[in-house]
């Protein structure tokens, strides 16, 4: 895609253990299916989805949201974190699935790569993925939304086998970073107006 098909564009870093569906949620929010079973991402997989977004005077603007799908293998953390510094990420969604304790209890390693190595106007959002599996919960939404809220994070809950929450997710977190921007005396607004609605392309 070339640069005139968008008007803007947000890099968004996705992160977590392995296995805990980061690459589903994309694939689900991107593609609109769950595809079952996919190959472990190694490194990062990029991945794009151009939004259409209607300003409050009614202008239409497209946005590109850029995807870092990253590899959740502990010993490839320092090296994913790290990108945060050297580019300019808007958002960071980490996830955890609510059916694994182990991710859930491990999430704290990658809260401190986050708040060390991110800028101060990062928008964090925390994700208890699988949450169609309530057979087997093993955190419950109050303990992750408290871990959020602990975390300076917002938080939802998604199943993308079962399309839940999965484009609520993008919505919200789309209009925290124009929120946060409007707030912030220092930030260059990447648009005038707040957007009014958003529609996927
Ligand atoms: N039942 C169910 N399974 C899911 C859900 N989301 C993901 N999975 C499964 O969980 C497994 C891991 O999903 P991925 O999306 O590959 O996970 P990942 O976090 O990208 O994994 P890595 O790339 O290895 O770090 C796959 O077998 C998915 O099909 C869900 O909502 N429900
Ligand atoms: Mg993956």
């Amino acid at each position: 895609m070339d640069k005139s098909s968008y008007d803007y564009i947000f890099d968004i870093l996705l992160c977590g253990f392995s296995c805990v569906g980061k690459s589903s949620i994309l694939y689900r929010f991107i593609n609109g299916t769950y595809k079952g079973p996919l190959e472990g991402t190694i490194g990062f997989d990029w991945s794009s989805k151009v939004i259409s977004i209607q300003t409050i005077d009614n202008n239409e603007k497209k946005l590109k949201l850029k995807f870092w799908d990253s590899n959740g293998q502990e010993r490839c953390l320092p090296f994913i974190f790290g990108c945060l510094r050297k580019f300019d990420f808007k958002a960071v969604v980490l996830v955890y699935d609510i059916t694994n304790e182990d991710s859930f209890e491990r999430l704290p390693i990658c809260v401190t790569h986050i708040n060390n190595n991110g800028s101060e106007g990062l928008i964090k959002v925390l994700v208890g993925n699988n949450c169609g599996n309530e057979k087997k919960r093993k955190i419950s939404f109050e303990k992750g939304e408290e871990f959020a809220r602990k975390n300076n994070m917002m938080f939802i809950e998604t199943c993308p086998r079962l399309n839940i929450n999965i484009d609520k997710l993008f919505t919200d977190l789309i209009k925290a970073i124009f929120d946060k921007e409007k707030n912030d005396p220092h930030s260059k607004p990447t648009l005038k107006n707040n957007p009014d609605e958003m529609s996927n392309e």
